[in-house]
């Protein structure tokens, strides 16, 4: 059963109730290995739920476009205060609607369309929105490109330096959706400074393990930074944009009105109900877990002769490169996530193969690590992933169902936050 309870959805609407309960269901029973995932405690799920939702609040608290915001302006102070409290930075919009608004708003309120902006190439481990081709990042501003060295895994910061000195862009940004590895942040900042560019850290994947002191931070360093709000953070899906008090008029006034409309309220309330849980000690310790999971399993993966880009994993992220086991990451995942272990394909540095049926797997503990799982369990899911990739291999379809009930079964001894199965 959903917690909270939906009891009027299910009168209202019994098929789009159904569905959202058996989604629930798939959540439990699943080995959710998602870098980008986790699962919200049940008072997120309640604030993000009210009729928050329900009121229009353009422009910020004290100076708003409509009457009646005499309690949207204090919840949005509030998770402004607990952001800025949490990171420990001068100014926090916690207004952008996700992560790639929030950083468009970035180049809002930096860059002119056509100016140089420069990020990790998505095919090592960058965001679409870090000036790839096909995002709008791409088309209307002049993208320049770092990658990872071939043979070390890791961002090339010799490369960084002499592109950026040769291309002077006027944004960088470091940070990304697949690095295995801890971002430098004083090497960034300080190539930023030698190229009189503004350093942009893209914090959204580790945005938790930061706030739990399990990675070091980029306050200090970058002049902005972007975060989602869901993922190791785990809050709602939402965003903020942070920085020093220099730019903070600046990043406003690109979020509204620069980019967005009215705020989602309710969001609002949950990312502060978010910040208050990772405020608490017992947050820290969970950051601490995820990093430790990770490296267990990547251990664990080593061990059976998998080939991890870097060799291995700092944070909670592990890259797997399958091109030496003779099978795509798309097969792979696929026959994964019939075997109840729920992961992405994804892209490795110098892939040969296409991006919709690239040769990686990516693998994420934060979701897992909030259901309870340790240290002591990733050696198993290592075990399970290596039978299911060479069952996959061998199309034998038994060993993938007898995987899915093990996972079931392990599974049923840790509980889900919003969700629990019928007695
Ligand atoms: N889609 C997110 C991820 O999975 O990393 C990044 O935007």
């Amino acid at each position: 059963m959903h917690e909270p309870a939906l009891p009027h959805l299910h009168d209202q609407d019994p098929e789009i109730a159904g569905m959202v309960e058996d989604e629930a269901r798939r959540q439990y029973e699943k080995l959710r290995l998602i870098a980008s995932e986790n699962y919200v405690s049940p008072a997120v799920l309640e604030a993000a739920g009210t009729v928050l939702t329900n009121k229009y609040s353009e422009g910020y608290a004290g100076k708003r476009y409509y009457e009646g915001q005499q309690l949207v302006d204090p919840i949005e102070t509030l998770a402004i205060d607990r952001a800025k409290a949490l990171f420990g930075v001068e100014h926090a919009n916690v207004q952008p609607y996700s992560g790639s608004p929030a950083n468009l708003a970035v180049y809002m309120a930096f860059l002119e369309p056509g100016d140089p902006v420069m990020g990790l190439s998505l095919p090592m481990g960058g965001h679409l929105t870090h000036g790839w081709s096909v995002s709008a990042t791409g088309k209307w501003f002049r993208p320049v490109r770092y990658d990872v060295r071939a043979d070390t895994g890791r961002v090339d910061m010799d490369q960084v330096r002499d592109l950026a000195l040769k291309e002077r862009p006027k944004l960088i940004w470091c940070g990304g959706t697949a690095i295995p590895r801890t971002i430098d942040f004083p090497a960034f900042a300080e190539i930023a400074r030698e190229a009189g560019a503004v350093l942009a850290a893209d914090i959204a994947h580790i945005a938790g393990l930061i706030a739990g002191g399990a990675h070091p931070s980029p306050v200090g360093h970058a002049d902005v930074i972007s975060t989602t709000t869901h993922k190791t953070l785990r809050g709602p899906r939402g965003a903020m944009v942070m920085s020093t008090a220099e730019h903070a008029k600046a990043v406003d006034k690109a979020v509204f009105p620069g980019l967005q409309g009215g705020p989602h309220n309710h969001t609002t309330a949950a990312i502060a109900v978010a910040l208050k849980e990772a405020s608490q000690p017992g947050f820290a310790t969970y950051a601490r877990q995820v990093v430790a999971n990770a490296k267990v399993l990547a251990a664990a993966l080593t061990d059976r002769g998998y080939d991890l880009v870097s060799g291995g994993t700092d944070n909670h992220l592990i890259l797997i490169d399958l091109t030496g086991k003779g099978i795509g990451g798309k097969p792979a995942a696929q026959a994964l996530d019939r075997a109840g272990i729920e992961l992405n394909y994804n892209a490795v540095p110098f892939d040969t193969r296409k991006p919709f049926d690239p040769s990686g797997l990516r693998v994420g503990t934060a979701a897992i690590t909030t259901r309870g799982l340790g240290e002591e369990h990733m050696p198993r899911v290592a075990a399970w992933m290596d039978e299911v990739v060479q069952a996959a291999s061998k199309q034998d379809e038994s060993a993938v169902e007898r995987v899915a009930g093990q996972v079931r079964e392990l599974l049923a001894s840790y509980p889900m936050p919003g969700w629990t199965p019928a007695p």
